[in-house]
Order: structure tokens, then sequence, then C-alpha cells
């Protein structure tokens, strides 16, 4: 039995598991769980994930949450090849460095600014003052402007010459906020050659799959139904405003 991934493309973790999954040729059931139609709190899903967030995986009873633990039990289990997760010591260090920062800066900060100028005003029919826009703006330019000048510095990728699981879990969080149509990579010539190394080493058709929904949002966010966020409004709006 191949082991389940449960996903939904719009989330950035999601995405890092379906591309490293993809790339690895390692065999996986795609289970789509849509989480602006609330699927996520269905009571199947619960038996998956408890937290009821995903990424999450099943492998025969094994269940697993949190996109860096599926993707190291992936790089295990499946012995993928040493760049994504190297063994020497100090290029792992280096990813285990960067896995460990990203969470509560590029990631939340990325995550925001695709709420407030996507789904917060647009869906959910909420002002977003300008000051909280331009504050939010100050956080993602604080983390792109680390990743430049800490994580690359004048290296091709994050922990040296290859692409690792590091520059993975890095580009889908740096697209998100493109999906709400802030093109972060304008003015950036570093981070922009980083960004194109990246997608060359994932291959171009598998990293358009994979953003293609994320990318696609301004125009699928017309056509959602507004009453199926009503669920989760009140913590976003705590999150966020
Ligand atoms: N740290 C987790 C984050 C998972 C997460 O926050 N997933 C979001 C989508 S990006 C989710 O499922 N949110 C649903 C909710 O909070 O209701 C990981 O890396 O897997």
């Amino acid at each position: 039995m191949s082991l389940e991934l449960y996903l939904d493309l719009f989330s950035q973790p999601c995405r890092s598991v379906y591309i490293f999954a993809k790339k690895n040729n390692i065999p996986f059931e795609f289970k789509n769980i849509s989480l602006l139609t609330g699927e996520h709190y269905e009571e199947e899903f619960g038996k998956i994930s408890m937290i009821r967030k995903v990424p999450a995986m099943r492998d025969g009873d094994f269940c697993l949450t949190e996109s860096i633990a599926i993707m190291l039990y992936m790089v295990q289990k499946f012995k993928t090849l040493d760049f994504w997760y190297p063994a020497d010591l100090q290029q792992r260090a280096r990813v285990d460095e960067y896995l460990s920062w990203q969470h509560m800066a590029i990631r939340m900060h990325g995550s925001k600014m695709f709420w407030l100028r996507l789904l917060i005003p647009k869906v959910m029919g909420v002002e977003v003052p300008q000051e909280k826009l331009d504050a939010a703006l100050e956080d993602l330019n604080g983390s792109l402007k680390l990743i430049e000048e800490k994580f690359l510095q004048d290296r091709p990728f994050i922990a040296g010459d290859h692409m690792s699981l590091a520059d993975l879990v890095a580009i889908v969080e740096i697209i998100q906020p493109v999906g709400a149509g802030l093109d972060v990579f304008e003015g950036r010539p570093k981070l922009s050659a980083w960004r194109d190394r990246v997608e060359t080493a994932v291959g171009k058709e598998l990293f358009d799959d994979a953003h293609q929904a994320i990318l696609g949002a301004q125009e699928s966010v017309k056509m959602m139904d507004p009453s199926k966020m009503q669920l989760f409004r009140p913590r976003i709006l705590k999150l966020f405003m």
C-alpha cells in the first residue's frame, strides 16, 4: 500500500510535501482536502490528523502531521538523494537552521500578506486598514532580506551548491504573497536568480503544477462562496487583524 498524502495545494507546506514526493518518485495517493470548504473539519480527516491541518500523511496505520516531519520521514524511508538533507554535519546544520527559523518568520509573514491582501477583503468582505498592510509588508520585507543576506549570502542555494529541503520549504512560502498579487521578486535580483535555480532543480513542469492553484488564486476567489468560510472567519480575523 502506498503512502496517502492529505493535501491542499493552496497551502505552502502541502506544496513542499507534494513537490518532494513527486520529485523523488515516491509513490503516493493524493487525498485532496479543501481547506476553503472546511474539509479538514470532517470526521474522516479527524481520524488522520487530530490537529486538523494539512499536510498529513498515512503510511499503513501510521499517521503523521507537520510537513517537515513528513519530508524527513520520506527522506529516511525512501533513502532520497543526499543533497535533500545532507549527511555532512555542517551542511545538514545549515538546512536545520533554515527549517527552524522559517516558521515564525517568512511562513508567518508570507501567509499574513496572502490573507490580508486577498482572502480577508475579497472573500470575507472585511476592509483591511492600510497601516495593517504596511506593517505586514515591513515584516515580510525583513524576512526576505534575511533570506538574501543571511541564509543565501553568496551561495547558489541555502546549504551550498545544491538544492536542499531548506530551499524547497523557502520557495513555497515566498510564492504565497505572489499568489495575492505581490511580486516579491521585483527589485530583488539575487532572490529572483535563486528562485530560477530552484525552479530548474525542481523541474519547470512540476514547479508549475504545484503552484498553479496559488498563482491563480486571485481569479479563483472571485468564484468562492463566502459562507463556506464562516467556520473559521473568527479565528482568521483574530490571527491576522
Ligand atoms: N507547521 C505545519 C503547518 C500546517 C498548517 O498550518 N497548515 C494549514 C494550511 S497552510 C492548515 O491546515 N490550516 C487549517 C486550519 O488552521 O484550519 C506544517 O508545516 O505542516
